[in-house]
This record gives C-alpha cells, sequence and structure tokens, in this order.
C-alpha cells in the first residue's frame, strides 16, 4: 500500500461529471471443462464447479441423492481443467494495463493465458488479479488447470515437517477428506458433522479482463462514525487505486448526499503504484440523520451517496452507494454482584439482546446460491423475530448480495474467520495467503452495517485450551504459539489497521478481555463469567431449565431433528425409508446422533411402534422435529429471562444463538430451516420464543416463576384485546394478550347468549371463544357492551 494522499477540503463547487473507468470483458458464460486424463471433456458454466457442470450435462445423477456423496469421490480426486478462447473487445494498444480478474477460484490452480502460467491460486477467498498487458493478443486462449483440493491438502501436511496440525482427518461417520487445515478453502467442503463431502474444484466467482489507463478504483469502502465529542456523525471514506502512470495524479473528490445536505469537495494526489485515500466527510449538523437499527428496533435507513472522482489525465469515476449509520461497542465491564465482566452489544448506544441463529453454506455447491435462495433464507430468519445471525468459520464469506440483505432487514452479522475446529499452519507461504485473504475481505464487507464484529475462529481457542487433540504437554507451546501468530499477529492487526468501526474477538467461544489477558487463550474459554460459551448436552433432560449454563452470551447451543419426510423423499428411495436403515445411518454425521435424538423424545413422548416401516420413519421424524423445538424453545426461554438477574453471581446473558439456521443438504442436523428453506417446527417456534415480548413460566423447586421479558424500547402496557366478528348466527371474538393472563372474564352485559369458554387461564398470544346468541343482536352492540377483565386487571 502506498502512503495516503494529502486532503485538503476546498470549496463546494457543482461538478459536471462525465462516466470513465476501466473497460470490462466478462469471461462468465461456457467454457470447456475437461478431466486430467481428457477422457471427460464438456461444455461448463462459469461461475460453477465441476460437479454441477456434470450434472448439468447429465453425466452424473444428483450429487445429493444417497450415497452419491461417496460415490462420487472421484471428480474431486480429479484433476480438472477449465478453458476458453475469447476475442479482445478492444484495441489492446490504447490501454496501459490490461489485468485478468478472478474474484474468486476454487482452489488450487495454475492460471495460464496464450500458454503463458501468469500464476497460481492456492486460496478460494482471495480475489486474484493478473497483469496480462504483455500477454493479451487479439485472439486468446486462457486456462485454469486445478489440483485436486484433496491431494494438495496431502501433500500440504506430508511437507510440514516442523510439527504435526492436527485434526488429520475428521471422523470416520463423516466420511470425509483428510487434512483440510492445509487448505485455504471452505473448510466444512470436507465433510462436517452435518454436511458431506464435496471439495469442490472450479471458477466460483465473476471473472473478467479489465483493461485501464492512469488510474483505476479497485475497492471502494463507507463506514460511518460518531464523534461524541461533536455530537456529529462523519464518513470514512476509503478508496484503493491502481495508478498506472509514472507521476502522481491529481484531482477533486466530491462526495454528495443530497437528503442529509451534505456536499463535501476534498482535492487529493494518487501515488504511481497502488494506494489509498480516506476522505472524512462530515454530515451536515442541521440534517436530521435517521439511525440504521437491527431488526425489531426501528428501521434500517440508508442514504444515497454519489462519490465523484474528477482526476487529471482524464481519469473519471462516479460511484452510487447506500450509506448507513450506525454505532457498536462490544461491552466488557464489571458487572455489581458478579465476578468476571459482561459481554453484550451496544447499537446505537442501546443495548441489546441478540436473538439469532448460526448461518453455515446453502449448499456444497456455491453456483446454486442464488439471490432468491439467500433472501428466502434471511426472510425467514427475520421473520421467526431473529435480529442477528453468526457466519460460522468452517464454511464461507458469503456473496455481497448475502450482506446486502442483511443491510437491508435489519439482521446483525457476527463475522467469523474462515478457521474452525482445527489447528493451522503458520509457515510463511500459508500466512501470506492469509494476510492477503483477510484485507481483500475486510475490505470488501466492512460497508455493511450488519456486520457487528470480526471473529477470529470457531472454537479453536477452545481446542487448545481443552486440549481436544490430545497434544503432550510439553508441545502445546508451539501451538499456543501458531494461534497468537495466526489470530493476533496477523489476523487481529489487519482487521485493525483496515477498520476500526466495529469490534474484533479472536474466537468464539472466549472469554474475551480475560483471554486476553491470559495471553489470548484462557485456561476456561467456557467460563460463564466472561465472554460467549457454546453449550452442547445430548444426555440431559432438555426439558430441564438447570441444566444450561447462565452465560454471558451463548452463542451455540442446539439439538438435532430431522428434515421432514418431503425433504427426505427427493433424496431417497423407499428402500431407505425407516429409521435404522443404512440411508438413515449413512447421512447422519453426528457419531450417535440417531440414538440421542431417540433417547430425548423417549424422555417425554412414547416412542413410535407402528409395524409399518415407513409410517414408524414418518412419526419418529415428526417426533424429533417436535423435541428439537421443546427444547430449543427451554434452552432460549432460559436465555432470555437471565438477562436483567444475576444468581449466585452468573446470568445477565445477552445473547442466544442457536446452531444452527439452514442446512446444506437433505440431512438430520441441528437447523431450523431444511435444504429449500422449508421451516422446521422448530423455527415456527423460534418465531415465539425470540417475540419482542415474551412471557415466561418456569418452575423452581415447587415455586411456579413467571418472568415477563421485553426487548421493547418502551415500557409496554400489557393488555387484554378483543376483536369479534359475525359468522351466520355466531359471533366471534378473538383475545390477544401480551402475557399470560389468568381467569380472563367476557362480560356483554344484559345481551343474551352464552360464551363457549369463560374465567379461563390465557397461555397463549391469541385466543378464539365463540358467543352463542338468544336473540338477534350485532357485532356493534357487542363491542360497545364488551367487558374484559383478567386477574391481572384487579389493583
Ligand atoms: C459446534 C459448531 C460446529 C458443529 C456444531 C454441532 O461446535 O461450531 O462445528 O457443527 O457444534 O456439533
Amino acid at each position: 500500500m502506498g502512503p495516503a494522499a494529502l486532503l485538503l477540503p476546498v470549496l463546494l463547487l457543482p461538478l459536471a461529471v462525465a462516466a470513465g473507468g476501466p473497460e470490462v470483458r466478462s469471461l462468465r458464460g461456457s467454457w470447456r471443462l475437461r478431466s486430467g486424463n481428457g477422457s471427460v471433456s464438456l461444455r461448463a458454466e462459469v461461475p460453477g464447479c465441476v460437479h454441477t457442470a456434470l450434472l448439468c450435462r447429465g453425466l452424473i445423477q444428483d450429487p445429493y441423492y444417497r450415497f452419491n456423496d461417496v460415490m462420487y469421490r472421484w471428480i474431486s480426486l480429479d484433476n480438472w481443467t477449465y478453458s476458453r478462447t475469447f476475442k479482445t473487445p478492444f484495441d489492446i494498444r490504447k490501454w496501459q494495463k490490461v489485468n485478468l480478474v478472478f474474484e474468486g477460484v476454487d482452489t488450487v490452480a495454475q492460471i495460464l493465458l496464450n500458454n503463458v502460467t501468469l500464476g497460481r491460486t492456492d486460496n478460494m477467498f482471495n480475489r486474484y488479479s493478473f497483469d496480462i498487458t504483455s500477454v493479451i493478443q487479439e485472439v486468446n486462449l486462457v486456462e485454469v488447470r486445478f489440483l485436486s483440493a484433496v491431494s494438495y491438502a496431502a501433500e500440504q501436511s506430508r511437507c510440514h515437517k516442523a510439527h504435526s496440525i492436527p485434526p488429520a482427518c475428521p471422523p470416520p461417520v463423516q466420511k470425509g477428506e483428510c487434512h483440510v487445515n492445509f487448505i485455504r478453502k471452505e473448510q466444512c467442503s470436507f465433510s462436517w458433522d452435518w454436511g458431506p463431502s464435496f471439495p469442490t474444484q472450479g471458477i466460483w466467482k465473476d471473472v473478467r479482463i479489465e483493461a485501464y489507463n492512469h488510474c483505476h478504483l479497485i475497492y471502494f469502502s463507507i463506514t460511518s462514525v460518531f464523534a461524541k465529542s461533536a455530537q456529529q456523525w462523519y464518513l470514512e471514506v476509503e478508496s484503493i487505486f491502481d495508478v498506472v502512470s509514472s507521476k502522481p495524479i491529481a484531482g477533486l473528490v466530491t462526495v454528495n448526499i443530497p437528503k442529509l445536505q451534505t456536499q463535501q469537495t476534498f482535492s487529493v494526489k494518487l501515488q504511481p503504484g497502488e494506494g489509498s485515500i480516506v476522505l472524512l466527510v462530515n454530515i451536515n449538523k442541521s440534517a436530521a440523520v435517521e439511525a440504521w437499527w437491527p431488526n425489531g428496533h426501528g428501521k434500517q435507513t440508508g442514504y444515497n451517496m454519489t462519490t465523484t472522482f474528477m482526476m487529471e489525465a482524464g481519469c473519471q469515476i462516479e460511484k452510487f452507494s447506500k450509506v448507513y449509520f450506525r454505532t457498536v461497542e462490544l461491552v466488557q465491564e464489571p458487572i455489581p454482584g458478579s465476578p468476571g465482566l459482561s459481554f453484550y452489544f451496544r447499537i446505537n448506544g442501546r443495548p441489546i439482546f441478540i436473538k439469532g441463529s448460526n448461518w453455515i453454506p446453502a449448499d456444497s455447491f456455491q453456483d446454486r446460491v442464488t439471490y432468491d435462495t439467500l433472501r428466502l433464507l434471511l426472510k425467514s430468519a427475520a421473520d421467526a423475530n431473529m435480529n442477528a445471525l453468526r457466519v460460522w468459520g468452517g464454511g464461507i464469506y458469503e456473496q455481497d448480495e448475502f450482506y446486502n440483505i442483511c443491510d437491508e432487514i435489519g439482521i446483525m452479522i457476527w463475522q467469523d474467520f474462515m478457521f474452525a475446529c482445527a489447528l493451522y499452519p503458520t509457515d510463511q507461504n500459508y500466512l501470506e495467503s492469509v494476510r492477503a485473504e483477510v484485507s481483500h475481505q475486510v475490505r470488501r464487507l466492512k460497508s455493511h452495517p450488519s456486520i457487528i464484529l470480526w471473529s477470529g475462529n470457531n472454537e479453536n481457542e477452545a481446542a487448545i485450551a481443552s486440549n481436544w487433540f490430545s497434544i503432550p504437554y510439553p508441545d502445546i507451546g508451539v501451538y499456543i504459539k501458531d494461534y497468537v501468530t495466526l489470530y493476533v499477529k496477523n489476523i487481529r492487526e489487519i482487521v485493525l489497521s483496515e477498520d476500526k468501526s466495529r469490534p474484533f474477538v479472536a474466537s468464539s467461544p472466549t472469554n474475551g478481555l480475560e483471554s486476553v489477558k491470559e495471553g489470548w487463550l484462557s485456561r476456561n474459554p467456557y467460563d460463564t463469567h466472561y465472554g460467549d460459551t457454546h453449550f452442547y448436552d445430548y444426555n440431559s433432560d432438555c426439558w430441564n431449565w438447570t441444566v444450561y449454563p447462565k452465560t454471558r452470551f451463548a452463542s451455540e447451543y442446539g439439538f438435532q431433528s430431522w428434515p421432514s419426510f418431503s425433504t427426505i423423499e427427493k433424496v431417497s428411495s423407499p428402500e431407505d425409508w425407516s429409521y435404522t436403515s443404512n440411508f438413515s445411518l449413512h447421512r447422519q454425521h453426528h457419531e450417535g446422533g440417531n440414538i440421542q435424538m431417540l433417547q430425548e423424545v423417549g424422555r417425554h413422548f412414547k416412542l413410535p411402534q407402528s409395524p409399518d416401516p415407513v409410517k414408524q420413519f414418518k412419526d419418529m421424524i415428526y417426533l424429533t422435529q417436535v423435541m428439537q423445538a421443546q427444547c430449543i424453545k427451554t434452552e432460549t426461554e432460559f436465555y432470555r429471562f437471565s438477562q436483567s438477574e444475576i444468581i449466585n453471581g452468573e446470568g445477565h446473558t445477552m445473547g442466544a444463538l442457536y446452531w444452527q439456521l439452514n442446512d446444506i443438504w437433505q440431512a438430520p442436523s441441528w437447523a431450523s430451516l431444511e435444504y429449500g428453506g422449508k421451516w422446521k417446527l422448530l423455527h415456527y417456534f423460534a418465531q415465539n420464543f425470540f417475540a419482542p415480548l415474551l412471557p415466561v413460566a418456569y418452575e423452581d423447586k415447587g415455586m411456579l416463576h413467571i418472568y415477563g421479558v421485553s426487548d421493547l424500547h418502551e415500557d409496554h402496557k400489557l393488555a387484554l384485546r378483543a376483536s369479534v366478528s359475525q359468522q351466520d348466527d355466531i359471533y366471534i371474538f378473538v383475545l390477544q394478550t401480551t402475557t399470560i393472563a389468568p381467569f380472563v372474564t367476557l362480560d356483554v352485559g344484559s345481551i343474551k347468549g352464552r360464551f363457549s369458554d369463560n374465567g379461563f387461564l390465557m397461555t397463549e398470544k391469541k385466543k378464539m371463544v365463540v358467543f352463542y346468541p338468544w336473540e338477534p343482536t350485532s357485532v356493534e352492540e357487542l363491542e360497545s357492551s364488551l367487558i374484559l377483565t383478567s386477574l391481572l386487571d384487579i389493583v
């Protein structure tokens, strides 16, 4: 990165802007794909991957069907090549610089243009740009020669002589591939405890040629900051340029936000090479800025902003963006009456209880994940009253559309970096690749108000602290050093230098500041007095709230269930339809998972006994969903009502993110949304247990405790309400309550007739009662006579 240019605010001038920018030739579309020895050759769409290309040409069946994940292992063990020819649509001589840009290559490949090797790729989370100015011709051949990710990972592990980096392989129940921690690729693509092994190869994001003269804008980002002392919002607008000319390029940059009556012009100078300029835009103090709020807390207001760069030598660029204003703080401070520290998020100055779940990749084949797929899943999260999701570190940094939707609908994102449940190498090449990945992802994503936290990894602090991989005690120092090198000295350092607008934690679960104090690895990252916790218990009765940890923040907890029969049916055949079939065992990737579900169901329900195995299977599916919904309801309600109390030094729980929101394929898992988006019972339950106003009742040593949990910004008067409608000769009273109401009584004065029920305990939010009149009456008459009373009204 070159030195930042000098910024001088100048007089506001209206500017006429001519559109400028690079000449772009997309290379999306039809490519040739061939296997290592050329025996298979086909047409393949880019962006895409080998599996979906083979499926599309009818060369393989649905990879999710029955046992195909194992049958099609050969695909990921082969080394495939993508190629295509293309004509250069412009006069090459007119351009100073031409780049071949890949937004994402999955993963290990050699890139050639006209038989010249441009470079190699080894990280699917990086953006690769190759200078092809001297290689491009009128007609070109581009080739991407992949190496199997599985062979590459094995080879990297073999070459790593210093010390072993566990785990070597996933447990056999996952039927996966080994050494995934040696490759910067979606970690769950080598299998997970809810997902198949499909180590894809392909060009999974946009690919194009870009030609430009003088200067080219590579990244453009905006973050908002509220200056407390001046009581004013300002924006940090960062632009990263590639300047081709040998001399600096001067010019004017104008930022305009009409709705906030804000326009500012800066004089800038871009130095040759790659460098950044940062503009601080003061928002007009007299403009009323509406902040961006999470779902359930207010609107997600955004403002249109135009940035025009009028640079020398005809370099003119115009950018249109949406800007949002919100602050985020992760509050870790002493709590009276409790050892340890708090761990909660303050958004726009207001403590917010985080309600939601954990997000995993929506498909093993990312090219199948469309805008509509993402919208459906994310909208389902918002519809279930969630305000946050954690993008879990074993998957991918999601597509831009994912974060755009979250911005629009108010879903806050806890963003992990992509490291999970493993130790990782720290040799120089590996670190360089990770450093490029982190800069790229932070630059790409930091404008999104939805992202409220960067987090270094999933469970890797815990993996060392609890010695998951049985490392002999004298050797542990090496792994601790590796841990600090990777997440603290590299990832954290880059994040802080790229983005100061949101907090960073090194891991999840972590003790936060306490972990930092203990050298970034605390003795017990699951300590309920600090940070966040992950909690799984398949042996206790999940209806018993006393088994749950009274934590500061529950970032993972869950129970499995089976997806509905209609979902399973699509990838199975009749012989598979029993709870103990080979198929049912095959799809279960969590050791003992099917038996655990059976035991948990058996604690409160009679196990299905039908002699018909298919009926028994369907009954079992139903019961696992009931069980899962009830378990997570109990646990979530426990976390929500623990928010404002400290008992025996524990409490002040300020987050509940259950594991997991969505599924990657059709199989038993912890998800509340099935593959394809269908809601399991749990998701319907979530709509209720995440409701802004929640009555919770629980029993403790013979005493019934009733809590009213509220996420609202103002006190809410608990009300009993009724609407009346006529249906033929009868009248329907729909009662709604925001709390548990004992002895609810309807009285319509002297209108003759009777109710279907009266004087009842209302535990549901809605109840329907029928009025049978004994003489003619009307809706109006009933409405004006109605008196609704419950014990709550008695003063
Ligand atoms: C947590 C997650 C995942 C896993 C889940 C269920 O540890 O981070 O790795 O899928 O539990 O076992």
